[in-house]
């Protein structure tokens, strides 16, 4: 079909951005779209209206985009990620297109509250926490960046459960995220690919006579995209994440139908729509289930035939799929492309082994980040090979070639072989994703610092000897449009008087704030934004838990995940403490805090989930207890995800980043909250180390043992008694939790704590306890002097430049991804046809 050739201009209405503009549009989506005159539009006809209205104004950047992408034939970074947690998306894109405020004056013309709209949106929580929310991040800067991108992942129906706490128990409630719709995205399903599992292969003689290999799947389902625009700040560019749902290739099955068989006819589409039903509510650990495997590969392969399609329809030859494509591996969780990228390429578009492998090698690329033994990801060979039986034959092929390079080049050292085969045969025999991911990517990289160098002296060791010059560190970041511009718009004001607005696109001009330390003004202003954000936190407090929390105390915030190596324990232990002291001496001048702990613990991890119960407990009991006098309180915020987490960071006073050193591969909240002038209590454990590098040691409140001090306690044989019996605060604090006291007399409650505390403490608290204690009380001492704080939260926040995902993006571009920015042109109208 060919369109006319002539320039099409748009009604003002869809593209506009006067005030006027703006108002008409969102009336307009209101009624034509949403199908509500105003009379009877609830709250989420509202948001509805106004998400359209705002989608409106993005879909020509998106067109522009893509045709430009198109035209250019634009080198493409594809992030592969089993997950995005996204966050809200209203505000975010506002920003982005730069038209936050005249968006908030019309529609507040209008006669609505704009923030309650902003507050309706539901948020997409398709990750877990810090490797979804990092790809999120990623996603932003590649934007930002102008680099050509699409992110492909996997369209949970359900994502990551809401949680409720009842009873100090974690309750998991299923997140119906898209019950009321969801405008950002929109279907594709001109692209939707069809996807094999099980059955046999065999092999065939070819028109020429040679032997070849085909999979021969036993069932399919069908891979249908669902594409949502991810905005540059202030640029033409918007990009695409691209998420597969899974659908079977017939709803019914007619014959079974036809025979009586209605359960039958509908269970191929129940089955088929499992893929995507839900998303795996562990973080850093994996369970083992074939479903989870068919989501890896599913989304996988979707992913890859897609860039397929777009080199064929783009007319790119095969054999320059790495010039087009540059793929990262967010973690081993899409690892699976090693095997189905050679599987397209040999099987499926005939190229010869060779060179399909350095093809394969050549695009992609891996990211660990993790170096937890528990998350490192194998699947039983039978389970695998009765998913994925070319896959296997492909990895065993991959596997002989590499064993003959590893023999050759260290020679005679058969447990070297055995530990990098792709195939764990130690015990029962499994496919080791890891291995996979290195042997088939150019580049491999850690997540901080220290993650990089662990991983090379760790779990990665002998690939790293193999093959050194693969090896690099990109320490995360994180991105300042959300987390600062966003989440913080009082903040960002004062900033942006100062200094103006480049550091919102160049985070390392947060540097001229120094400048200002010693200026009574600006602390005095920096001081007042901070309490009045606090006051915000204190009133939602107070409305949802009935908890009084005053504004003068110190907003002392652990929020992450729930698990023993972030170690939520020990900031109880410090808690108890304190509480101890108080009952000991009741007059005792301390200074006073709040603590906030939020998160959510894996439904089946039963240590987080009583970790969570202690936390509720405590908060019980000393929030109640007349001796304490409110000096300190204890909240456990519920239902901890992105959209909370922005009215979080911004409030903080004091950081929590207490993970035994070498656990935490990186952590991006410790980065989030700096950012905000927060000062960090941690360890020297993932970005925590470049943190205080960056922000000074005498501005960062340092505590605990080393990763190598770690190593070698537990080398010579950690004994957590010996610390308890040499600590008597230490027993008193334990002692009260096992005797009931928190648990209404209860001693069993919290004994499955105390004892693995008591008998093996696997991540270090009692050795850390003491110093943590103390480094406390410098914390404390240090609030009471609120000038120094205060300069020291201005200098925290200052010398966070580098942890914007904009800098960790651009050295992925520049030395793995080796692509350039693209700048989006603009055109007058919507269709052009010349
Ligand atoms: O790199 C992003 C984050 O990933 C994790 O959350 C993960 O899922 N493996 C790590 O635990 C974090 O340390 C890291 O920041």
């Amino acid at each position: 079909m060919q369109l006319r050739n002539e320039l099409v201009r748009v009604e003002a209405d869809r593209t506009g951005t006067t005030i006027d503009n703006l108002k008409r549009a969102f009336l307009e989506n209101l009624y034509y779209v949403q199908g509500k005159p105003p009379a009877l539009a609830t709250l989420n006809d509202y948001y509805m209206a106004l998400a359209h209205t705002v989608r409106d104004r993005i879909m020509q950047r998106w067109n522009n985009s893509a045709i430009t992408y198109t035209e250019n034939q634009s080198r493409t970074v594809c992030y592969l990620s089993a997950e995005f947690l996204m966050g809200p998306h209203l505000g975010n894109n506002l920003i982005n297109l730069g038209l936050y405020e005249p968006m908030k004056q019309a529609i507040d013309e209008l006669g609505i509250n704009f923030d309650e709209l902003i507050e309706e949106e539901g948020e997409p929580g398709l990750g877990n926490g810090g490797l979804g929310r990092l790809a999120a991040c990623y996603l932003d800067s590649l934007a930002a960046l102008e680099i050509p991108t699409m992110g492909y992942g996997i369209r949970y129906e359900f994502g990551i459960f809401k949680q409720d706490i009842r009873d100090g128990w974690q309750v998991e409630i299923t997140d119906k995220w898209l019950r009321n719709g969801n405008p950002w995205e929109l279907a594709r399903p001109e692209w939707t690919v069809s996807i094999p599992f099980g059955g046999h292969t065999e092999s065939y003689r070819n028109s020429q006579g040679v032997y070849r290999a085909r999979w021969v799947p036993a069932w399919e389902v069908k891979g249908v995209p669902y594409d949502t625009p991810t905005l540059g700040y202030k640029v033409n560019t918007a990009n695409t994440l691209r998420l597969w749902k899974a659908e079977a290739p017939e709803s019914f099955d007619f014959q079974a139908f036809n025979t009586g068989d209605y359960y039958g006819a509908v269970n191929a589409k129940v089955v088929s729509e499992n893929i995507t039903k839900v998303l795996y509510p562990n973080d850093d650990e994996i369970q083992g289930k074939v479903l989870r495997l068919q989501q890896q590969f599913f989304f996988v392969s979707c992913s890859l035939q897609d860039m397929i399609r777009i080199m064929k329809g783009q007319k790119i030859p095969m054999e320059r799929f790495h010039e087009k494509f540059a793929v990262q591996l967010n973690d081993t969780h899409p690892a699976i492309a090693v095997a189905e990228l050679m599987r397209l390429l040999v099987d499926q578009e005939f190229l010869g082994w060779d060179e399909a492998w350095a093809i394969t090698q050549n695009t992609l690329a891996y990211t660990n980040h993790t170096l937890l033994p528990e998350a490192l990801e194998r699947w039983q060979i039978d389970l695998f090979r009765d998913l994925l039986p070319r896959h296997l034959e492909i990895i065993y092929e991959i596997n002989q070639r590499f064993m003959d390079d590893v023999r050759v080049k260290f020679i005679d050292d058969d447990a070297r072989l055995a530990r990098m085969s792709l195939i764990d045969e130690s015990g029962e025999r499994y496919v080791r994703m890891a291995n996979l991911a290195c042997v088939g990517s150019h580049a491999i990289n850690g997540v901080a610092a220290l993650h990089s160098e662990l991983l090379k002296q760790t779990v990665l060791k002998d690939f790293y000897e193999y093959s050194p010059e693969k090896f690099s560190n990109k320490t995360n970041g994180v991105t300042p449009r959300r987390f600062m511009v966003l989440s913080n718009p009082r903040l960002t004001q004062l900033i942006t008087d100062r200094i103006g607005s480049g550091w919102i696109t160049d985070l390392e001009q947060l540097r001229q704030l120094e400048q200002f330390i010693d200026d009574p003004a600006f602390c005095q202003q920096w001081r007042s934004i901070k309490q009045a954000i606090k006051q915000d936190l204190a009133d939602s407090i107070q409305k949802d838990y009935g908890v009084d929390v005053s504004i003068d105390s110190i907003f002392d915030i652990q929020v992450k995940r729930i698990h023993e190596y972030k170690r939520q324990h020990l900031n109880l232990l410090h808690i108890i403490t304190l509480y101890n002291r108080i009952k000991a001496n009741p007059n005792i001048d301390i200074t006073p805090r709040t603590f906030l702990f939020g998160g959510k613990a894996a439904p089946g991890y039963f240590m987080a989930k009583l970790m969570i119960k202690l936390v509720s407990a405590v908060s019980e009991v000393i929030n109640r207890d007349p001796d304490v006098r409110g000096r300190i309180k204890v909240v456990f915020l519920k239902n901890y995800n992105v959209k909370f987490a922005q009215h979080v960071y911004p409030a903080a006073d004091l950081s929590e980043q207490i993970s035994t050193a070498g656990k935490e591969a990186s952590g991006t909240g410790n980065m989030k909250f700096a950012m905000n002038g927060a000062l960090t209590i941690g360890t020297l454990d993932g970005a925590n180390v470049e943190i205080m590098e960056q922000a000074g040691e005498e501005n960062f409140f340092l505590f605990g043992l080393t990763a190598e001090e770690v190593r070698e306690r537990k080398a010579r044989g950690y004994d957590p008694k010996a610390y308890y019996n040499a600590n008597p605060n230490l027993q008193l604090v334990i002692d009260r939790i096992a005797s009931g006291f928190f648990s209404h007399g209860d001693k069993t409650l919290f004994q499955p704590i105390v004892d693995n505390l008591m008998q093996s403490d696997p991540y270090l608290l009692f050795a850390d306890y003491q110093s943590y204690v103390e480094c406390q009380d410098r914390v404390a001492e240090a609030y009471r002097d609120q000038d120094k704080w205060t300069r020291m939260s201005i200098l925290n926040a200052a010398r966070m430049g580098m942890f914007s995902s904009d800098r960790s993006i651009q050295e992925y571009c520049d030395d793995i991804w080796n692509v350039k920015p693209v700048t989006v042109k603009e055109t007058e109208g919507f269709c052009s046809a010349t």
